[in-house]
């Protein structure tokens, strides 16, 4: 918050399947029957889309179900977003903020949902992250653990424990970091690569978390190229407008601001 506006890429993840807690939730609810429920994260690197491999949300956050820009859909976000949202005619009319539901995090993991672009067809789960902040975005965070450091650190967090984490096994087995871009300094591998050299042990290394953050942000932007999708072989710094354009454009994704 503050001087300099954030632009993000809001992205829609459909929700294929319900976790228990979340379907008993949505069956008690006549306002969502029939609707299409998408968790909506904000994202800087839309470009990154083709390796999210989980879907991160803060267990013990407060968020809920709205009435989406489009007639049918409704957006899981936290409350604060949903507010922009409406000030930005992202929600039925104009500044309204219209509540089906109410759900928290730790409600939602377990959910399966589709992740753009990824590669996982068949959808994506819904896991605890601690770091989610309530305070910005959407609450809900699209996870590419090869080249977001928070989110390999958090994800690797969950397949050593996934017990202690409340997390099912087969929900974090063989979603591996996916390449997505490649850097003269870190190879195809930038958040795994940096969170070995920093060291980072845990998501709660908040401090080598944030160096890290910093240089794979640099290096990714400045010198990575593109080694998925429609624009393998272009630098990142042009294929990000370009992969942000088609998301909005197939409906997949909107511009949000904040
Ligand atoms: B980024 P900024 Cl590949 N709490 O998307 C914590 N983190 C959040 C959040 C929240 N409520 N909402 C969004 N974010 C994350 C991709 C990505 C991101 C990559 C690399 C770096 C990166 C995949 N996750 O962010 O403080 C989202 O993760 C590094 C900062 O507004 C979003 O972009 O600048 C970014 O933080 C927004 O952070």
């Amino acid at each position: 918050e503050g001087a300099n506006p954030q632009e993000y890429t809001a992205i829609k993840l459909e929700v294929l399947e319900w976790s228990d807690a979340a379907k008993q939730v949505v069956s008690e609810n006549a306002a969502l029957a029939g609707k299409r429920v998408f968790l909506v994260a904000a994202t800087l690197r839309p470009e990154t889309m083709y390796g999210q491999t989980n879907c991160f949300v803060g267990v013990s956050l407060e968020y809920g179900m709205f009435a989406g820009a489009a007639e049918n859909e409704v957006y899981v976000v936290s409350e604060r977003a949903a507010r922009n949202m409406a000030f930005q005619d992202l929600s039925p009319s104009n500044s309204e903020v219209k509540k089906l539901a109410a759900v928290t995090g730790q409600q939602l993991v377990g959910s399966r949902v589709n992740a753009p672009l990824s590669s996982f067809k068949d959808g994506v789960f819904v896991l605890p992250m601690e770091n989610v902040l309530a305070t910005k975005g959407t609450g809900v965070v699209t996870s590419v653990p090869s080249d977001s450091p928070d989110d390999y650190a958090a994800l690797r967090d969950l397949k050593k424990k996934p017990e202690y984490y409340g997390v099912r096994p087969e929900w974090v087995a063989g979603y591996e970091p996916v390449p997505v871009i490649t850097t003269p300094a870190y190879g195809e591998m930038t958040a795994p690569v940096l969170c070995d050299q920093l060291k980072i042990n845990s998501q709660k290394d908040r401090k080598q978390l944030e160096d890290a953050k910093e240089a794979a942000y640099k290096e990714g932007f400045y010198n990575g190229v593109m080694s998925v999708g429609e624009f393998a072989g272009q630098p990142v710094a042009e294929a990000k407008p370009l992969v942000r354009s088609q998301l909005i454009a197939s409906g997949e994704g909107f511009a949000y601001a904040e």
